[in-house]
């Protein structure tokens, strides 16, 4: 089948790339899912207190429409997996996307086609399609990182990847769970995994700086107040880094000690992630600052955790917020119950696995079910793991072998008119995602239009701007600490992965940026006539 446009993925913004393709665009549109139905990582992320790392609602969600701000009804602040789920497959409802979208259906291969300007796509199932345009909306947390321990497909229990939950229920009633992981997904599992099970056990590589959610209902009056005020909020979200909250102009040094320690406090009570985003200017930038908020969280863990030596081990010691941060709910009240116990793996590293138990350097835990909340391949792993084939036959795990190249996280030099939604080098994951979607989805649909007017058949990346757009990136990252911790905004979560910091650290003026790009006719492009228009 021939389309003017394919997309890869329905979560988020693949949903959004077909709407805004098919129905603001009139162009032909087919999208491709493997999984079984809308959401993509929400799809696939349905472990126990799985919830949108931010306070969300009705924030994470998206802005096109203010019919559907209208129609929603979120129901708390942080929205849980289950409501984020409903909410997409409304949308999917609602604007009839399900018709054009296959489902059960990974896209295995697709390659350029120098003769036609058309990409050529194969499914698992063998299906082959072509179009004009392949919109890769295939998400920056798709491809499960699995820790490779010696023995650990020897374990006879059950074992779940939080990235990849059962669609049935999993109950712990009774048995003992080993959790490997305390990032986000850790640390979201392990309270509601510890309410029901017989014993948890939790082997931890890194300790976590992870502040309180506060989640909390939202109100039929805090609804209708975000939708009376929808346009200022919208805006705000446009300035100020994807979220409408506000950013302080504190200076930290403009107050006494005593005075920051207050105000620390508040923003602790406040929760969410007020303070490492309104407590003072630079948390993430200025060391000294850093450290002192680092040492206010690490004060608090001591304070809630009851057993020093546990407390002890769950004291994190990087820098504060270099890691993503997490909003927790109840996570390290959870290790004063008598049902849950730490292993700290820089202390005793797992060594094994037997059919029932992990073994580490100093003892051994029996386990009849493990959970690995270990992550992703983060940002630049699902583009490989499709590995399209652009020009001269090369290979986006060559082209990627060392570096992640794009220009603008978005185009790829040697890979004309594929358009990549939140890929590296974009902000992605350091903004709100179906936000961010939509703003690609907007520059994309003018670089098309752009095209077509000019009767051009490809558009695509000149190396130099890419490496002009490498040198950006970094340079913004370095103004901040991010780059200083091993994280998997740096690639340090998988091991031989290329190092480089991922993500685009300026949300809200990366947009304004890539908008000033397209009115200066696309700089740093270069475009071919449409191949139809050469005369034979
Ligand atoms: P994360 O944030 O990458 O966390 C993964 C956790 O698993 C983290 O604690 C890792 O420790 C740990 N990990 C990874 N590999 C291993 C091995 N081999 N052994 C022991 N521990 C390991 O993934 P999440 O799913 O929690 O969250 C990802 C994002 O999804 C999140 O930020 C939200 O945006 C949603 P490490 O810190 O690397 O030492």
């Amino acid at each position: 089948m021939q389309y003017d446009a394919i997309v890869i993925g329905a979560g988020f913004a693949g949903l959004y790339a077909l709407h805004r393709l098919r129905d603001e665009m009139g162009l032909s549109v087919r999208a491709f899912d493997g999984a079984g139905g809308v959401g993509g990582t929400w799809w696939y992320n349905r472990y126990p207190g799985a919830r949108v790392d931010a306070p969300s609602a009705p924030f994470y969600g998206y802005t096109f429409s203010k019919e559907l701000v209208d129609e929603w009804e979120w129901t708390e602040t942080q929205s849980a997996s289950a409501d984020v789920l409903a909410y997409v497959d409304h949308v999917a409802d609602r604007f009839d996307l399900r018709k054009d979208i296959q489902f059960d259906t990974r896209v295995t291969d697709a390659r350029w086609d120098e003769a036609t300007q058309r990409w050529s796509i194969e499914t698992a199932h063998g299906d082959e399609a072509s179009a004009r345009f392949l919109i890769c909306a295939t998400g920056a947390l798709f491809v499960a990182n699995k820790p490779h321990y010696p023995g650990i497909d020897d374990f006879a229990g059950p074992v779940y990847h939080t990235g990849r939950w059962p669609h049935e229920p999993v109950s712990f009633e009774g048995k003992r769970v080993g959790v490997i992981g305390t990032g986000s997904s850790g640390v979201q599992a392990i309270p509601e995994i510890a309410k029901t099970a017989e014993h948890v056990t939790v082997f931890q590589r890194t300790a976590q700086y992870a502040l309180p959610a506060r989640n909390r209902p939202l109100t039929a009056e805090q609804l209708q107040e975000y939708r009376d005020n929808w346009a200022d909020l919208r805006d705000s979200m446009y300035r100020r880094g994807g979220w409408p909250f506000p950013t302080t102009r504190l200076k930290a040094w403009d107050h006494t000690p005593e005075e920051r320690q207050a105000r620390y406090e508040e923003m602790w009570a406040e929760g969410g992630l007020h303070l490492a985003i309104n407590s003072y200017v630079g948390v993430l930038a200025d060391e000294e600052l850093n450290a002192e908020v680092g040492d206010f969280v690490r004060a608090k863990i001591g304070q809630i955790v009851d057993d020093p030596e546990t407390a002890r081990k769950l004291t994190p010691d990087y820098l504060f917020g270099t890691k993503r941060l997490i909003l927790d709910n109840g996570y390290f009240e959870t290790y004063n119950r008598s049902n849950v116990s730490l292993v700290d793996l820089r202390d005793d590293p797992i060594t094994a696995f037997t059919a029932t138990s992990v073994q580490t350097e100093h003892g051994e835990h029996p386990i009849d079910m493990l959970v690995l909340a270990t992550g992703f391949d983060a940002v630049s792993g699902s583009m490989l793991q499709l590995n399209p084939q652009g020009r001269g036959g090369v290979r986006l795990g060559e082209k990627w072998a060392a570096r992640f190249d794009t220009y603008l996280g978005m185009a790829i030099a040697g890979f004309p008119n594929l358009f990549m939604i939140h890929g590296p080098q974009s902000p992605g994951v350091l903004y709100t995602m179906p936000l961010g979607g939509e703003r690609h989805m907007a520059w994309i649909d003018a670089c098309i239009r752009h095209l077509d007017e000019n009767d051009m058949g490809t558009v695509e990346a000149t190396e130099e701007a890419e490496a002009a757009w490498d040198q950006e990136v970094n340079d913004l990252a370095n103004r901040t600490l991010y780059p200083r911790t091993n994280s998997w905004y740096t690639g340090a979560n998988i091991p031989g992965k290329p190092r480089q910091f991922l993500a685009h650290t300026m949300g809200s003026r990366y947009f304004d940026r890539i908008e000033e790009i397209a009115a200066d006719g696309f700089r740093g492009f270069v475009f071919e006539r449409s191949s139809s228009s050469i005369p034979g």
